[in-house]
């Protein structure tokens, strides 16, 4: 699972590289560099030279080293993201354990090699060779996710809506789904151009793109599209008799799809080659026809609308107010309100004064085994509650979204005193006229690494490892592969980190045990398994509470 994982959030680095790599050789005209700070601030941290370089020479370079992390043979030279990303002590721990990935794909192949009939039996072996996957998986993401800033701009702050009720029946709606950010960010593009035909069709609002899972997800936080749902109300989206198309790409798209739009008016569109599903329509993307391809999606919207049948219209009159946005950057940004030469310095006196006790980053899915969402709620106000600090990416994310855990009445509702005071001393300073949202939205599931960049930014300022800081995860309906192996270099950076679901390991002690008191000695970080989001929540304030003891505040 883990290698699945990190192949997945990889491979979808990977299109993002060779993007830009294109683009840098200005072969992709309908896509540009649109964030060349962060570019110039990539290119240093890569230690690539920019000196009388033009810029689009410097996204080359950048995409190009960026490749070397699949093709790297040398097993001493780790991946260049993972060095780049984490703090010194962190690798070098890493590299003492031999769990280093020296190259994304070679660590994925030699995983499938070893689990082979007849390969390595030898539990802690086994582990370790998974985590490093599941670090491969952390070099993937991170990647992804800085190029994607670069080539489509660094989330900031922004105001939209969550939930069912963002479909519209008078707008032809098209709901993007999946992860990779490459198409639905030319359909936004396309859309604004294509809106008078939508009228024209009778589309009184024209076109309403709205998000589902992580590629809802990425358009939401760089461009504020609605979300209509996360991972398991994918289906029900269709089921409102008001979804004139799903466009997919990559992962946690469900089969069933099609068939669900089958009893309605609705396309299902597949677009990427490798991922088709049975009945539904399939346009082919490659970047080069990338315009072409939103067109003919955008088309299809259109046409499928007419074709409505408004007896089987039924949108439910849901949705919540959410500010998402928040990039590592957009944090530092907000924060540069309070000390503007120091930024770090309000977040990290208000952690060592204890007005925040410690920072929890909610990751992973939703699953069949729970009532989707409720686990994160319960989760998210017992530690909103003790004054902790709330991150949250993919469908974590989308499930504070929906539920209005991501506006300004939540951290009212349900922050402690001294969290509220400080959230609402940085909303105010950041013009935001009231607190940050109660649960910060920093992205999809690749975006995890935002959430380390800022744990790796507060570990370095206080001079000590991420193991040491009051900083937990928690995936309370981890289901797939990606998750896994996200949850498996949360722990391999030094986490504690939650799942409320049970892993699929526990017909083995041994491996049971490696997964805590083992992966505890090794690393910091450990999981902790507990299925009762109440009991959860109480056992990370403890996990906090013993962290900050630890480091003497
Ligand atoms: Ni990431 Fe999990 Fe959602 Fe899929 S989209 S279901 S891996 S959290
Ligand atoms: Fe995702």
């Amino acid at each position: 699972m883990m290698a699945a994982g990190a192949a997945a959030h990889s491979e979808h680095g990977r299109h993002i590289a060779l993007a830009m790599q294109k683009i840098g050789k200005g072969l992709l005209p309908a896509y540009r560099i649109r964030d060349e700070d962060k570019l110039y601030r990539i290119a240093e941290l890569l230690d690539i030279d920019t000196l009388g370089k033009e810029m689009l020479e410097v996204a080359y370079d950048v995409a190009t080293k960026t490749l070397e992390d699949y093709q790297n043979q040398d097993h001493h030279k780790g991946c260049h993201w993972i060095s780049a990303t984490l703090p010194d002590k962190r690798v070098d721990l890493l590299s003492r354990l031999g769990a280093l990935p020296h190259n994304i794909d070679a660590t994925v192949s030699q995983i499938m090699a070893r689990t082979h009939i007849g390969c390595d039996a030898e539990p802690k072996n086994v582990f370790l060779g998974g985590i490093r996957g599941a670090l491969a998986d952390f070099n993937g993401m991170s990647l992804a996710t800085e190029l994607s800033d670069v080539m489509f701009g660094t989330p900031s702050p922004v105001v939209t809506e969550a939930n069912i009720g963002v479909i519209d029946k008078d707008a032809v709606n098209i709901a993007v789904n999946g992860h990779n950010p490459l198409l639905s960010e030319i359909i936004c593009d396309i859309a604004r151009d294509m809106n008078d035909l939508a009228k024209e069709a009778g589309a009184e609002k024209g076109i309403n793109i709205v998000g589902i899972c992580c590629t809802g997800n990425e358009v939401m936080m760089r461009h504020g599209v609605p979300l209509a749902t996360n991972y398991l109300s994918q289906e029900m989206a269709i089921l409102t008799g008001a979804l004139d198309a799903m466009v997919v790409d990559v992962q946690c798209i469900m089969p069933s799809l099609p068939q669900v739009g089958n009893c309605f008016h609705t396309e299902v569109i597949t677009t990427m080659d490798e991922n088709k599903m049975q009945g539904a329509r399939h346009i082919s993307f490659h970047e080069q026809n990338a315009v072409e391809t939103a067109r003919e999606v955008i088309q299809c919207a259109i046409n499928a609308f007419t074709r409505r049948d408004p007896n089987k219209i039924n949108i439910p009159n849901v949705k919540q107010t959410a500010v998402v946005g928040f990039s590592s950057e957009a944090v530092i940004t907000a924060l540069s309100n309070l000390d503007a030469v120091d930024p770090l310095k309000p977040l990290v006196d208000n952690i060592v004064n204890g007005n925040i006790q410690g920072v929890a980053l909610f990751a992973g899915c939703n699953s069949t085994q729970t009532v989707q969402d409720e686990s994160y709620q319960i989760i998210a106000k017992t530690l909103a509650a003790n004054n902790v600090l709330l991150l949250a990416t993919g469908c974590g994310a989308g499930a504070f979204a929906k539920h209005g855990l991501m506006n300004q009445q939540a951290t009212e509702q349900y922050a402690g005193d001294s969290l509220k005071a400080v959230l609402t001393q940085i909303g105010d300073a950041a013009g935001l006229n009231g607190p940050l949202p109660l649960v910060l939205h920093m992205g999809s599931c690749v975006d995890n690494s935002r959430a380390v960049t800022l744990a790796t930014a507060l570990a370095n300022r206080l001079g000590v490892d991420l193991c040491d800081l009051p900083v937990v995860a928690s995936a309370p309906e981890a289901m797939s592969e990606k998750a896994i192996a996200i949850a498996s270099w949360g722990v391999a950076i030094g986490l504690p980190t939650h799942l409320g679901t049970i892993p699929q390991v526990t017909g083995s002690d041994v491996v049971t045990e490696l997964m805590q008191e083992g992966a505890k000695d090794l690393f910091g970080g450990y999981f902790i398994v507990e299925t009762d989001p109440k009991i959860a929540g109480n056992k990370l304030v403890e996990v906090i509470k013993a962290k900050r003891q630890g480091l003497g505040i």
